[in-house]
């Protein structure tokens, strides 16, 4: 069993600002044993500096800047490759607008051990997306049907972004190859992980669309996503998926 001190959620922010205090006050006061690393990319908006102030009284509480927007995957690439540098355990990767709900992480955690990749999953047993536009709904619900029917990933959700690494799942990646840059990143994990053989279980959770601040979806993020998912399958049918 993975202790939350052998754990890091890791959170992308751009422009965060309203969600990213009680973000941390949240952690804090549900799982405080619980590292966290934000990565925060530039927000104008002053992200970073209440991340700051908040370290003042959390030891296990981290912040890496880069310099702009440099999309969600090579965020995440970042850190994990900063968690694995530090030996921890178990990653789980979680926005910061309160769309997943952070009471489910040690629900995650928990299944790291007998599997290396625990997926949230908002359509295993019904859709539960609360709050969305039709429009969006469609979108990723579709998204995740095109993705299981070309590349052949068995998941109900693989474009969804609350989800729980083992070590081993990491060191496995070749992260230097992980080509996505937006949110087609989620599915390119997915679908590298369950191709290496390695556990998967998928975890149901319900999203909820965010209260407050601005979504960073983008018609290029739609459009890498369709591209890259062709271009998995067509790795792995040449066979120079690495
Ligand atoms: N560091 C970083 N974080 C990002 C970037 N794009 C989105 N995020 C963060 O990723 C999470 C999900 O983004 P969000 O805008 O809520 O997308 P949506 O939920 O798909 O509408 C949030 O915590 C964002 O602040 C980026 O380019 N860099
Ligand atoms: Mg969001």
């Amino acid at each position: 069993m993975i202790t939350l001190e052998k754990a890091v959620v890791i959170i992308p922010t751009y422009n965060e600002i309203a969600n990213i205090e009680k973000m941390l006050e949240t952690l804090q006061r549900l799982h405080p044993a619980l590292n966290v690393l934000i990565i925060d990319d530039g927000s104008p908006d002053g992200t970073a500096a209440v991340v700051k102030s908040f370290q003042k009284h959390k030891a296990n509480l981290f912040l890496i800047e880069r310099s702009g927007k440099l999309g969600l995957g090579t965020a995440y690439i970042k850190g994990f490759r900063w968690a694995l540098e530090r030996g921890y355990e178990a990653v789980i990767t979680m926005d910061c607008d309160f769309s997943h709900d952070p009471d489910s992480i040690p629900e995650f955690i928990a299944k790291i051990g007998a599997y290396d990749l625990a997926i949230g999953s908002r359509y295993t047993g019904g859709i539960r997306i609360m709050n969305w536009p039709m429009q969006r709904l469609l979108l990723s619900y579709f998204a995740s049907i095109y993705a299981r029917f070309i590349t052949g990933i068995p998941f109900s959700d693989s474009t969804g972004g609350f989800n729980c690494y083992s070590r081993k799942a990491l060191l496995d990646l070749n992260l230097d190859k992980v080509f996505s840059i937006g949110y087609a990143f989620q599915i390119e994990l997915k679908f590298k992980i369950w191709s290496r053989g390695l556990r998967c279980v998928e975890v149901p959770i319900t999203f909820w669309e965010r209260t407050v601040g601005k979504s960073k979806m983008s018609r290029k993020i739609v459009v890498e996503a369709v591209v890259n998912v062709f271009r998995l399958r067509l790795k792995k049918l040449l066979g120079t998926l690495q």
